[in-house]
């Protein structure tokens, strides 16, 4: 620091009821973007977007898992440069508001928390189980040095840090666990910053979510009455700041449920009168983004999120300006000055058209490139955990232990995580499902092969069951017979993706494909290829796109070896996927890879119906929309889903 540069301070004034930086009077107005969730092509747009609005800060998660996917092997480069996501903020004048967990909730797979800690199947998550806080603490001391120096009072944005999220709804309620956060966050990033917490505006809440030491802070949305969460809030903190930390501008949405919307007017109206008070506020969110790849979370009972984080944000998932971002502006405008200068336009979206696909092949055949290691073999199903898989897709292999001519029952009590699709001798049979769908007929003889390829579907990320193993996680019985004697094949469909199923200039496309004389609606999960060039002529391309899936059952999607994120127009409500300019090249054509789990439309090789479409549109909600509500049961902290 500077000789005699002024000392940059940010405190709470409990006499007051307000924070006072550098000694002045301030309160915030900030808004949620994680950067997880936006291209790090698009931080700087995005985040431009936001201070135009008026806000001045910025409100992020730091999931964990999402930079430390296995044990001691960490990512903070690209898209997982959160100290340059930072940076950034501070040169566009943004201050920061910091939650780097340890768990976040966050509609994100386990909540933020890597799976690898259920490698411990007992382990006791959230808690001071010895195993729990041991990976914490090397976590945390990897994590916060790096934010130490970015700190308002070392010079760089981040005025607040929150410990845990909702930590009052989680049934452990070890306060043990929360003291151990204070002092380690104490001790990497020092006496001065304002630590605070982050709870539902009810005391039931508070009481297992706040701690001496850290600023409780409450959360609520339009339907809530703004002076009785505020008197919550005054519960635990009899003076200081008022605020929100959750203020929400829209709501999450899950497969099979309409896309949920909180009306512009009652964001309005409701943050004119939290503004009024003179209370801060973070718009959760103010741009929700994109679960890409496998980063959604799910609810229970299980429900698993969509890829599109849209939230019906002031922001859309595309960084679009929208009617809400206005409205917003104008409200804000009305309490603080509003910036100088241009607002950013939405990005352009230009419509490629449709885009022929190929069968390329099914998993079974490709299980060579997809677990090139190798299967594992054991008497009885092991989980995604115990093979040390955490994402994707695994195939689980017997036999059949004698004839069944008649069709026989392949039953579970619920031991599907999440969704399996089955074949006897590579005729596809159905489906199991997690919740709902736990027995299906199947034939076949003695010694024919079954397999069953289990899909992770996003592990839950609220409540008490975010220990959410993965796979089979019970023995299947047939008829009454346990099965046994599994071949198990963790799949690497990443790397798969990107060195053999990525193309199809190299595949000889209809060598390996056993068409099914079977009268079943579904087709075994299978591997399709296409790709599209960048017209040339046409200034400023390539722009972002989406991508639509006319026919296509459900399933998972890349374009360049990029994981796009799962699609499932058979369910909705989202019908497209967000594709950003970033991934797209014009130096060559783009690669598109469907792993079509259920039903492809290209049953008659008929190359007509056997296409994707690239629209200028988003449809993310194709069911009639739903109006956002916390109800009593949500409220009440009970695991259930609004
Ligand atoms: O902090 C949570 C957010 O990450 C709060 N919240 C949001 C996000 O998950 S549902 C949507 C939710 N909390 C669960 C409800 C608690 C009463």
């Amino acid at each position: 620091m500077l000789l005699n540069a002024p000392q940059k301070t940010f405190k709470i004034d409990y006499e007051h009821n307000r924070f006072l930086k550098d000694g002045q009077p301030f309160r915030y107005i900030s808004g949620s973007i994680h950067y997880s969730r936006v291209p790090r092509f698009y931080w700087k747009d995005r985040l431009l977007k936001m201070k135009m609005a008026g806000l001045n800060a910025i409100q992020t998660y730091i999931p964990w898992n999402f930079h430390e996917p296995l044990p001691g092997n960490y990512q903070f480069s690209g898209d997982q440069d959160v100290e340059y996501f930072i940076r950034l903020a501070q040169e566009l004048d943004l201050l920061v508001i910091l939650r780097p967990g340890p768990y976040v909730c966050a509609e994100w797979d386990m909540g933020g928390l890597p799976a690898w800690l259920l490698d411990k199947k007992s382990i006791v998550l959230r808690s001071t189980d010895p195993d729990y806080i041991e990976a914490v603490d090397k976590w945390l001391g990897v994590l916060l040095p790096k934010m130490k120096p970015l700190l308002y009072q070392n010079g760089g944005p981040i005025i607040t840090v929150q410990v845990e999220n909702e930590y009052g709804s989680y049934f452990a309620c070890d306060y043990d666990y929360l003291r151990f956060l204070l002092k380690r966050f104490r001790y990497y990033l020092g006496e001065d910053v304002v630590l605070f917490t982050t709870d539902g505006a009810s005391e039931k809440f508070l009481q297992c979510g706040a701690l001496q030491g850290m600023f409780a802070t409450v959360d609520f949305g339009t339907g809530d009455n703004i002076t009785n969460a505020f008197l919550q809030q005054r519960k635990s903190e009899p003076k200081g700041p008022l605020i929100n930390s959750e203020f929400y501008t829209g709501w999450l949405d899950h497969w099979g449920q309409a896309h949920s919307t909180v009306h512009t007017s009652a964001v309005t109206s409701s943050l004119s009168d939290i503004l009024a008070q003179g209370a801060n506020v973070n718009l959760y969110m103010f741009i929700g983004g994109t679960n890409f790849a496998y980063w959604n979370g799910a609810n229970m009972p299980y429900q698993a999120q969509p890829t599109s984080y849209d939230y019906d944000a002031p922001l859309s998932e595309a960084g679009d300006l929208t009617d809400k971002y206005f409205a917003v502006r104008d409200v804000i405008g009305k309490y603080e000055k509003l910036p100088d200068g241009f607002i950013p336009p939405s990005t352009p979206k230009f419509a490629y058209g449709r885009i022929l696909m190929k069968k390329l092949t099914t998993v079974e055949d490709a299980l060579g490139v997809l677990c090139p290691g190798g299967p594992t073999k054991n008497l009885y199903p092991l989980t995604f955990n115990q093979v040390k898989q955490y994402f994707g897709f695994m195939l689980y292999r017997t036999t059949l232990p004698q004839n069944y001519s008649d069709p026989t029952p392949l039953s579970t009590t619920g031991g599907v995580h999440d969704r399996a699709y089955i074949a006897v001798d590579g005729t596809p049979q159905g489906i199991l499902e997690r919740i709902g769908v736990w027995t299906l007929n199947i034939t076949g003889n003695a010694g024919a092969t079954l397999d069953i390829l289990v899909e992770n579907m996003g592990r839950i990320n609220y409540g008490s069951g975010i220990n959410d193993f993965k796979g089979l996680v019970q023995n299947l019985t047939l008829g009454s017979s346990v099965l046994m004697n599994w071949t198990i094949f963790p799949l690497d469909t990443e790397e798969a993706v990107r060195s053999h199923l990525g193309g199809w200039e190299d595949h000889d496309s209809g060598r390996h494909l056993r068409a099914s004389a079977h009268s079943s609606t579904y087709m075994l999960p299978t591997f399709y290829v296409g790709n599209f060039s960048i017209p040339t002529g046409i200034p400023d391309l390539p722009q972002d796109t989406y991508m639509l899936f006319p026919g296509w059952t459900k399933g998972q999607v890349w374009i360049n070896g990029f994981n796009l994120g799962r699609y499932w127009p058979a369910k909705g409500p989202q019908m497209t996927l967000f594709v950003p300019r970033n991934i797209l090249v014009t130096s060559a054509p783009n690669n598109i890879t469907l792993l079509e789990l259920e039903g492809a439309p290209c049953r008659d090789y008929d190359p007509q119906h056997c296409t994707v479409e690239f629209v200028d549109k988003p449809v993310i909600s194709s069911m009639e929309t739903r109006k956002m509500r916390r109800d009593s049961k949500w409220h009440s902290g009970a695991d259930q889903a609004p």
